[in-house]
Order: C-alpha cells, then sequence, then structure tokens
C-alpha cells in the first residue's frame, strides 16, 4: 500500500531499521551519506536499492530538507554502486516513487537501480 511522503518521519519504518543493522539486508556498498543493498523482490537481475543515511522520508523531503554534502554524497553513491554493479554498460534504469500517487511504500527516501537486461521504454 503506498504511503503518504508528507507524513512526519516514521524512525520504525523498515528502511531505517535496516540502516540501524535491526533488520538483515544484502549490502552492497556503504559509505558516509548512504548505503545500498539488494531489493528483497527484484524486478530485473540487478535491483539495488539505494538510500541516504539522513532521516527523509521521500525524495521530496530529501531535496529540500537535505545538506549540500548530504545530495552530492548520495548522487556519488548511486553513480558507484552502478558502476560497481558493472549497470553502466549496457544500461541502467534509476527510479524514485514519491508519495502515494507515486506508488511509494517504504517511507524513506530511495532510489530503485534497476539493471541486466533491456528495459525498455517506461515513462510511467
Ligand atoms: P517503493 O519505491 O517504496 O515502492 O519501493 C520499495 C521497495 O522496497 C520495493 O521494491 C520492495 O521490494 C523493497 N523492500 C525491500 O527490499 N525490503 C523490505 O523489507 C521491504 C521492501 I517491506
Amino acid at each position: 500500500m503506498p504511503i503518504d511522503a508528507t507524513l512526519p518521519y516514521d524512525d520504525q519504518n523498515v528502511f531505517a531499521r535496516i540502516l540501524r543493522d535491526e533488520i538483515p539486508s544484502r549490502r552492497v556498498y556503504e559509505d558516509e551519506w548512504a548505503i545500498a543493498f539488494h531489493d528483497i523482490a527484484p524486478h530485473a537481475p540487478t535491483h539495488i536499492l539505494v538510500i541516504p543515511r539522513g532521516a527523509y522520508v521521500s525524495w521530496d523531503d530529501f531535496s529540500a530538507r537535505g545538506s549540500e554534502a548530504e545530495i552530492a554524497g548520495f548522487v556519488r553513491a548511486v553513480g558507484h554502486v552502478a558502476r560497481e554493479a558493472g549497470a553502466v554498460v549496457p544500461g541502467y534504469r534509476l527510479l524514485a516513487n514519491i508519495g502515494p500517487d507515486g506508488g511509494q511504500e517504504v517511507p524513506h527516501m530511495h532510489v530503485h537501480i534497476l539493471a541486466g537486461k533491456p528495459l525498455g521504454l517506461m515513462l510511467a
């Protein structure tokens, strides 16, 4: 069920718990700004989620309240993870779902990295 990303941050959300290692995940990367782990229900041969360490509900929240350092660190982390996953050639997709109509289910800012097969054109 998509969530309302305008709600206050819930520190019991599943990605907050993954960040605190209260729930296991298959981590592939971590640095000062972000962690990345395999999606539990992959939609492509490579399906990795990258999340900032900071407490942000969504892309909207992160882009509005995140510091320059957090935003730069997060963007660098996404690029690094995609390169490490070998996703850059022949290509990959970045996806962020925001709010109920955007199909967001977990209320901690995250970006999907999808790769490993031809993904075709998808804009909605
Ligand atoms: P969304 O953008 O919020 O809709 O994506 C949430 C993703 O988090 C979705 O692809 C789930 O499969 C994934 N996920 C996960 O990897 N581990 C979990 O414990 C839960 C969801 I709950």
